[in-house]
């Protein structure tokens, strides 16, 4: 009986806020690692679960949770994650109902929270895959690299709605795609032949994928791409406000900021407030502050103040830690939800998870 009543056991939010509550207390259990909370390394694990999925061909995300699978587990990116992951089995001993992929996600929640960041809203619905659906290596960024790949790596998440009309659809047209501000979001239609052409006049519309199947037909196929944005990009990098490098996980070496386990906009101001020079080390190409030598940065976190479109936003969360919170909010939400479809979610609505502090409170 006792088995049947587990086997049929639905979690409630308040099940999952016990794991939410247990992760933040082991969160903390970390008084000779790294600064003194694995906080970081949990929200790395989560990240890269996350950062994997590839909206072509809807593979990778967080749903299935690969990085347990080898090759996955042995990328060189994902070099140290099995810190992150030990953790998590010890969590997931105690709570064996929860999927990987919810267990390592909400630890990325738990670990903004906790360490002093936005909400951000959560909701479970990722099962465990198999090793067969693990992912090909070289899908997360490579530090080395400059703006073209930071962007290529963003660009491949995000994911695709087809939105198909009748014909009479079409006078509201202009309206559809003048009026979407989000830039980096590519829109892509397929036509009657005499509105395709003089949708392709217009420069704010990716036409490459447009087809000329619908060409007789009296409907009109919206192919919307909602990927990441460079605003997205930038506030996603943010991260690096925790945490640190370790020249035996990635080689590289040193902390971005000087509270390694407080969450705050110290990414963005340091990048425009220090001089930044390059390291002279045998190791990786990398910065440090000229002033003390104590902190780095990467060559793709550099890339956010040299490209134009990056820095604007890098400059607006330097300046606004309140609209970086916000727009970071939203964007690792999104990040954590990449490739997990809808129905798989308990909720139509994510929910919010309460921080230890909020529950005394
Ligand atoms: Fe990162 N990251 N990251 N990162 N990351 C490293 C550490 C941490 C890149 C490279 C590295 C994000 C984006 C990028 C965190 C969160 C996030 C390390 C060092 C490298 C290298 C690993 C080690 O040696 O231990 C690159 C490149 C990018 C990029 O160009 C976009 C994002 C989007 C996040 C996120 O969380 C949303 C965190 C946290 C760490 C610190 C881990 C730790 O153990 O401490």
């Amino acid at each position: 009986q006792a088995a049947k009543v587990k086997a049929n056991f639905v979690p409630s939010k308040e099940d999952y806020q016990k794991v939410y509550n247990r992760i933040a207390e082991i969160m903390d259990e970390a008084d000779d690692y790294d600064d003194g909370s694995y906080g970081p390394v949990l929200l790395r694990l989560a990240w890269h679960s996350s950062g994997t999925y590839d909206k072509d061909t809807k593979t990778g995300g967080s749903n299935y949770a690969t990085m347990r699978f080898e090759p996955e587990s042995l990328h060189g990116a994902n070099a140290g994650l099995n810190v992150a992951r030990e953790i998590m089995e010890k969590v997931k001993k105690e709570f064996p109902w929860i999927s990987y992929g919810d267990l390592w996600t909400l630890g990325g929640v738990a670990a903004i929270q906790e360490m002093g960041g936005p909400n951000i809203p959560w909701r479970p619905g990722r099962i465990d895959g198999t090793a067969a659906e693990a992912t090909p290596d070289g899908r997360l960024p490579d530090a080395s690299q400059g703006s073209d790949h930071l962007r290529n790596i963003f660009y491949r998440m995000g994911y695709v709605r087809i939105y198909t009309s009748r014909f009479d659809f079409l006078p509201t047209l202009p309206s559809v795609t003048t009026s979407h501000p989000i830039k980096g979001e590519v829109v892509m239609l397929s036509l009657p032949l005499g509105t395709y052409s003089r949708a392709a006049a217009r420069k704010d519309l990716d036409l490459r994928a447009c087809s000329i199947l619908s060409l007789w037909t009296p409907s009109l196929t919206l192919r919307r791409i909602h990927r990441f944005n460079d605003q997205e990009i930038v506030a996603l990098s943010g991260a690096h406000a925790l945490g640190r490098c370790h020249s035996n996980r990635s080689g590289y070496e040193g902390p971005w900021t000087f509270s390694p386990t407080t969450f705050t906009n110290d990414f963005f101001k340091l990048l425009f407030d220090e001089k930044w020079v390059w390291k002279k080390w045998n190791g990786p190409k990398q910065l440090e502050d000229k002033s003390t030598g104590s902190l780095m940065m990467l060559p793709t976190d550099y890339v956010l103040v040299q490209d134009k479109s990056f820095k604007k936003f890098a400059k607006a969360y330097a300046d606004d830690m309140e609209l970086y919170f916000k727009d970071f909010s939203a964007a690792l939400a999104r990040l954590f939800e990449l490739g997990v479809p809808t129905q798989q979610f308990v909720s139509s609505e994510p929910w919010k998870m309460r921080t230890v502090d909020e529950q005394k409170a």
